[in-house]
């Protein structure tokens, strides 16, 4: 055991997807194991969010430098490891929670927890000579037998903060649903490239938003819908049963506090929580949709209890910016009946136990699980093999393009290879 002793830990600053600046940290134990993970960033943050720390040093990369939190790993974070077992992961992640002390993990930064966290479950997953999915399913002693793939829910046209404003809705997701991984993947990718065609055809521009789906400014936000479904029937494929649509709106990102309604600027009308359930209601119906992601603001609880009353029946609800990963916001949800499915996002909390823990409360009350990427991500594939330890309902890596996307996909395909 002593040969899994942490040894030594290293942080360094590198550049995301989106040439910003994050967390990259290697774990090194006793034995000559290392293990090494990096840190994504989101750009439609919910506010109950773990802190990302930056160090705001204009001088630096326009402010968003992360020196003091690689800073953090290497002083206090390491002082505070040396010579621990890695596999005691629950432990690692207390002790680093406690030496944070606060709410949002501001001292230290979710972003300097969340990488040390990571890599020392790489790093246990080597050294017990397990791939991470099965080590991370020992570990946590989760309760599943059988190993089940993720559905992925594909980006396919980018919206909202990830494209320039494109259009007011930030994700278009088709979502196939063949029973072999591989097969989906390959449906995702053919709808994809169909889809190029038919918008080049359509004079549309086919450059591409931050999670490699194609950034459109159609007239209407609902005209990306139609398209996807041209694109899916193109493809050969049939809508509503090889593949659905999955839309992520991330309305928090144009609602107005001070009016309480949401700006749709590409349709040039302004909804109220009502309004906005009708026409989420009018969607499901036009439309095979199987899941609507943060289709109202992340504070209106009585919002989310109405809509879910409306729609839980027929559609998964899956709370982003409303949950952030946070189990006790999740379970105020579960009290409330709020939403029936939850995005899990490991650095909006920031330690893999906790991630955990809120994957486990959604499961035993049946919400839904989908492991998300952000949309600044690296090649870092670990979101891919947490969706396989818990048998997670979907998986959202974004577009059939980029490799900081693909390589979560591509990760699955080995994974599937693997269980065969
Ligand atoms: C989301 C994510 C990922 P971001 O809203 O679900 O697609 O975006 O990382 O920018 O929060
Ligand atoms: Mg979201």
């Amino acid at each position: 055991m002593s040969s899994k002793k942490i040894e030594h830990i290293h942080a360094h600053e590198m550049l995301d997807s989106r040439g910003n600046p994050t967390v990259h940290v290697s774990v090194m134990l006793k034995n000559g194991v290392i293990g090494s993970a990096s840190v994504p960033s989101g750009a439609s943050t919910g506010i109950h969010e773990a802190l990302e720390l930056r160090d705001h040093d204009e001088k630096r990369y326009g402010g968003k430098g992360v020196l003091k939190a690689v800073d953090n790993v290497n002083t206090k974070i390491f002082k505070a490891l040396v010579g621990m077992d890695v596999t005691k992961q629950r432990q690692i992640d207390a002790i680093m929670i406690d030496l944070d002390r606060t709410v949002n993990k501001s001292r230290l930064g979710a972003n300097a927890i969340l990488g040390v966290s990571l890599a020392c479950a790489h790093a246990g997953a080597i050294a017990s000579k397990l791939p991470l999915y099965a080590y991370l399913r020992k570990t946590y002693e989760l309760p599943q037998k059988t190993y089940r793939l993720p559905v992925p829910t594909m980006n396919i046209l980018n919206g909202g903060a990830h494209a320039g404003w494109a259009v007011d809705f930030q994700e278009f997701m088709i979502v196939p649903v063949q029973k072999k991984f591989r097969d989906r993947y390959r449906c995702g990718s053919e709808i994809f490239h169909v889809l190029g065609k038919l918008l080049e055809t359509a004079g549309h521009s086919t450059l591409k938003g931050d999670e490699g789906g194609y950034a459109v400014a159609f007239k209407k936000n609902e005209e990306a819908l139609k398209m996807l479904m041209l694109a899916i029937k193109k493809a050969g494929y049939k809508p509503g049963k090889d593949v659905f649509l999955a839309i992520d709106p991330a309305v928090s990102e144009f609602y107005d506090e001070a009016t309480q309604t949401y700006l749709l600027k590409t349709d040039g009308k302004t909804l109220t929580r009502e309004q906005m359930i009708e026409m989420w209601e009018t969607f499901a119906k036009t439309y095979p949709i199987l899941s609507i992601e943060d289709g109202l603001e992340q504070d209106d609880w009585d919002g989310w209890v109405e809509l879910t009353k409306r729609l839980g029946k027929k559609l998964t609800l899956i709370g982003d910016d409303f949950f952030v990963t946070n189990p006790q916001r999740l379970q105020k949800g579960i009290e409330m009946k709020a939403a029936n499915g939850i995005l899990i996002k490991l650095n909006q909390i920031g330690t893999l136990s906790e991630t955990i823990d809120a994957i486990l409360l959604a499961q035993q009350n049946k919400y839904k699980v989908s492991v998300s990427h952000r949309s600044g991500e690296t090649c870092d594939t670990t979101i891919a093999d947490l969706a396989v330890a818990v048998n997670a309902d979907f998986i959202k890596s974004g577009s059939l393009s980029r490799s900081e996307r693909l390589v979560k996909y591509n990760r699955l395909l080995e994974i599937e290879e693997e269980l065969a």
